[in-house]
């Protein structure tokens, strides 16, 4: 074989791998603090569903989305108190959009870390945006009762 064609070889072997490389990067979704609160209002504001997020709920979350390894080790999941601590901004116990808004001018605030929102994203947002697509495709499917 010539050093020419050698060359070429490479070259379209290189490609490959970085446009490979570009289209995992774009396939990983960047994801917004704005989409992390949306997420938060629409899965985790719940039992009751009145625009406030309570440790009960927060807890709730925990335990449907996350396995016990995720519960019990994972660096980006902080208690349920430290939550709260830093995401309930006007201090009434519970946390509302407005509340995850501000917290984005305080230290540390309330998903503001980039870890920490892909974290969330992946392990809770996606699982429950899953869950919520397959009850509506079941409840699609006419059951019969006995
Ligand atoms: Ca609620």
């Amino acid at each position: 074989m010539s050093n020419m064609v050698i060359c070429s070889m490479v070259v379209i072997a290189s490609l490959f791998l970085f446009f490979g490389h570009v289209h995992a990067e774009q396939k990983k979704k960047v994801i917004t603090r704005e989409q992390c609160i949306e997420c938060v209002m629409h899965h985790i504001d719940v039992a009751p569903k009145d625009g406030f997020v309570t440790l009960e709920e927060i807890d709730k979350a925990k335990r449907e989305f996350l396995n016990a390894l995720e519960r019990g080790m994972s660096r980006w999941v902080e208690p349920n108190e430290t939550i709260l601590k830093h995401c309930d901004i006007d201090n009434d116990g519970k946390i509302s959009r407005e509340d995850m808004i501000r917290s984005n001018s305080t230290d540390p605030g309330c998903l503001k870390d980039r870890y920490k929102m892909e974290m969330f994203w992946e392990r809770i947002c996606e699982r429950a945006d899953k869950r919520e697509r397959a009850a509506a495709s079941s409840s699609a499917i006419p059951t019969r009762r006995p």
